[in-house]
């Protein structure tokens, strides 16, 4: 076999010929021309991607044609403009606005396949679906396909800085060239716009959270309402991040007192301007009073209060506030977990409504393994958005291959108890739970100027698997790998199988050798670049590592029960009663909830130090297997990529080794014992792994260093 090298720019989106002969015949029968609805800007966008998708699959120029044809073809109309007939094949009843049919039909002998909707962005919905149907080698014949987002805005969050560096980013500086806007418009702009659309992806917030006034000045507004014109055919709605201090910073004001007359004036004459260039404008992601960002609290006032000043100031519009929740104080001598959930319950169904409050998948901050933001289950009438994190952080930046929708689907199939089983977070998020009105998913982007976009070539299936549980927060993990894998890799069976297999598994992996049982927070700190269990002398306490593993020669672990901080009762009864005994607690989140002698026996009959240490070497032996795996692969994939994976799981496997040698000699000073049989022996001491510093590690913020 022999393939086309492939750099990974095209993402899932690489319109190569289809190279099973069978399977081109039929489809190249089955779709002979198209007809299109005449129409704007996203039908024109529709025909491009049909000329260069349909065009490169069935490796042919697309013939367009009027409807009725006089062979098989591909009909792309909304519901009102198709012929009668048509229509009463079809229904369109349970659709909402981005919502499409895909639907083969036959008349007078001649097959029609259809993609209708109301809208034009439902029918580029569809398109994007058809070639990803065709690109599986699916089966057109008989199709009835109806699909509608169930959450109202998919979004990511950019977190990029106006110098282009990014915060968090670990695949090279931000796509959006400020210096060349509003005049040049890259060609990636226009890719990433495509991309987007095709895993339906309807919001985009361009600027770091830790913001900066000047992205509200004339001078940025004028190259964000380029990008908005360049994104608008496909459905995508900028937001921009509102630093509460703006009034002041770039208004000349002496306050930003949400309160102030002058104050809210100034923000309802920011809307008013953003307005009249970005007409379809999202609206603001705003962190306030959080990590040193300045807020409401600032002024004495309450995040309700700065939310909704600024919400009124969005309505005549009709955008949105986006509030974080993330927000802790060093002030607040509680539980770092238990903060946010008592700054915001209180005000449930206080918030105006369109206002969204951003949560955190968990309670701390983006680790390998949280139980759900207890907000969740607790704030039934304020519509909640959830908050995942694309960008490695946390999971090896965008070295590691850690497959992340397996870590979306465990926080969205999680229950809440909240209104009895089967409460999941996904029914919240989406709505179904209280009938929400507004409802969204937001995913920190992962996303830079590296040719393939994303770093590690799998780090696409993150963008990917985030946008496809966006649009359905109930889909699972393993059949979105599938989808992406064909339509990025091959359709191989064997390729297939054995890759999904190593995709899935390198959650748990990841889990096993940075933040076994449930330790949290062991990072290094600052750019949290590799282990730093050891660190403890930052000014803030909660910043430390020693403050979440609490390890002592007694013991190690969090006590998050009643005798601890109680961050249990935060969740329902039935959680707390599960989590907090010890019988009942899953061994996942054993140390998240917990703090247990060095000797407590686990289920396996093991102590929980030998424990931790088999845990730990599973992991590094989870991605030797990886390596093998992948090595197995190489008559599947092109030589650039499986070169580049194999690489990146070299480095992989060493970090793997670092953190568990690192984490298990430091946390032997206090237990004292011997490691289990079946830990391999450190590579190193443990004073060499302390005194490994990085002071140019990519991603970090630089007023934190
Ligand atoms: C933390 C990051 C920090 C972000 C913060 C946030 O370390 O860079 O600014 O989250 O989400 O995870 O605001």
């Amino acid at each position: 076999m022999s393939f086309a090298m492939s750099n990974g720019y095209e993402l899932w989106l690489n319109y190569d010929k289809i190279s099973d002969d069978t399977v081109l015949k039929t489809y190249r029968n089955q779709l002979q021309s198209v007809f299109m609805e005449e129409g704007g800007a996203t039908m024109e966008a529709i025909m491009m991607e049909l000329e260069m998708g349909l065009g490169g699959l069935l490796d042919r120029e697309i013939r367009f044609d009027s409807l009725p044809s006089s062979g098989n073809q591909l009909v792309v109309s909304k519901y009102g403009s198709l012929p009668k007939d048509f229509k009463e094949d079809i229904n369109i009843d349970y659709l909402n606005s981005e919502g499409y049919i895909i639907k083969h039909i036959k008349k007078s002998g001649r097959g029609y396949l259809v993609i209708t909707g109301k809208e034009d962005i439902g029918l580029l919905y569809g398109t994007f679906h058809l070639l990803r149907i065709l690109k599986m080698h699916q089966t057109l014949e008989g199709l009835n396909l109806e699909e509608s987002p169930k959450v109202d805005i998919r979004m990511l969050n950019h977190w990029d800085n106006l110098d282009r560096t990014i915060e968090r980013g670990y695949s090279g500086f931000s796509i959006w060239n400020w210096q060349t806007l509003p005049d040049y418009i890259d060609q990636r702009y226009i890719d990433y716009a495509r991309a987007n659309a095709s895993i339906g992806i309807n919001a985009t917030a361009l600027t770091n959270v830790n913001a900066n006034a000047l992205i509200l000045t004339p001078q940025y507004l004028e190259k964000v309402q380029a990008l908005a014109e360049v994104f608008r055919p496909y459905g995508l709605k900028v937001y921009l991040t509102a630093r509460f201090s703006a009034p002041m910073e770039i208004g000349g004001l002496e306050t930003a007192d949400p309160l102030d007359q002058e104050v809210i004036q100034w923000w309802k004459n920011k809307a008013a301007e953003i307005y009249k260039s970005i007409p379809d404008f999202g609206g603001f992601l705003v962190k306030a009073n959080s990590e040193g960002q300045p807020g409401p609290q600032n002024y004495g006032r309450t995040h309700l209060d700065g939310t909704n000043m600024l919400a009124d100031a969005l309505t005549p519009y009709k955008g949105n506030v986006i509030w974080r929740a993330f927000v802790y104080s060093e002030h607040d001598a509680e539980d770092r977990a238990k903060q946010a959930y008592s700054e915001f319950v209180p005000d449930d169904g206080k918030y105006r409504d369109n206002v969204l409050i951003q949560v955190k998948n968990g309670p701390i901050d983006f680790q390998p393994r949280e139980p759900f933001h207890p907000m969740f289950g607790a704030m039934p009438n304020t519509p909640l958005m959830m908050e995942f994190q694309i960008t490695k952080e946390y999971l090896g930046f965008a070295t590691h291959l850690v497959y992340l929708p397996k870590l979306f689907e465990e926080v969205l199939q999680s229950d809440t108890y909240q209104k009895g089983k089967g409460s999941t977070v996904a029914k919240m998020v989406d709505g179904s739970l209280n009938t929400k009105k507004l409802t969204g998913m937001a995913g920190v982007s992962n996303i830079g100027t590296d040719t393939n976009w994303t770093g590690h070539p799998f780090g696409q299936a993150d963008w990917y698997g985030f946008g496809r549980l966006a649009w359905d927060p109930s889909m699972n993990s393993e059949a979105i790998a599938d989808e992406w894998l064909r339509t990025t890799f091959s359709n191989d069976e064997e390729f297939i199988k054995s890759v999904k297999k190593m995709m899935l598994e390198s959650r748990e992996a990841v889990v096993n050798y940075m933040n076994p049982l449930g330790l949290h927070h062991i990072f290094d700190t600052s750019h949290h670049y590799g282990p730093g269990p050891w660190v403890g002398n930052l000014s803030r306490p909660e910043w430390n590592p020693v403050y979440y593993h609490k390890a002592d020669e007694d013991g190690i672990g969090f006590d998050r029960t009643k005798t601890g901080s109680n961050a249990l009762s935060q969740y329902a009864p039935a959680f707390e009663e599960k989590f907090g005994n010890l019988e009942t607690c899953p061994e996942e989140y054993l140390l998240w909830f917990h703090h247990l002698p060095w000797d407590y026996q686990l289920k396996s009959g093991r102590t929980l130090w030998d424990g931790l240490g088999i845990k730990y070497q599973q992991g590094v032996d989870q991605v030797k297997q990886m390596i093998n795996t992948w090595e197995n692969m190489k008559p599947y994939v092109d030589e650039y990529r499986h070169n580049q994976v194999r690489m990146l799981l070299g480095i992989q496997l060493k970090e793997a080794k670092w953190w568990r040698d690192a984490c298990m000699l430091y946390f032997q000073t206090f237990s004292k014992m011997d490691f289990p049989k079946e830990m391999e022996s450190p590579e190193n001491t443990l004073e060499y792994y302390k005194s490994l510093k990085f002071p140019y590690a990519p991603g970090i913020r630089p007023q934190w260093d």
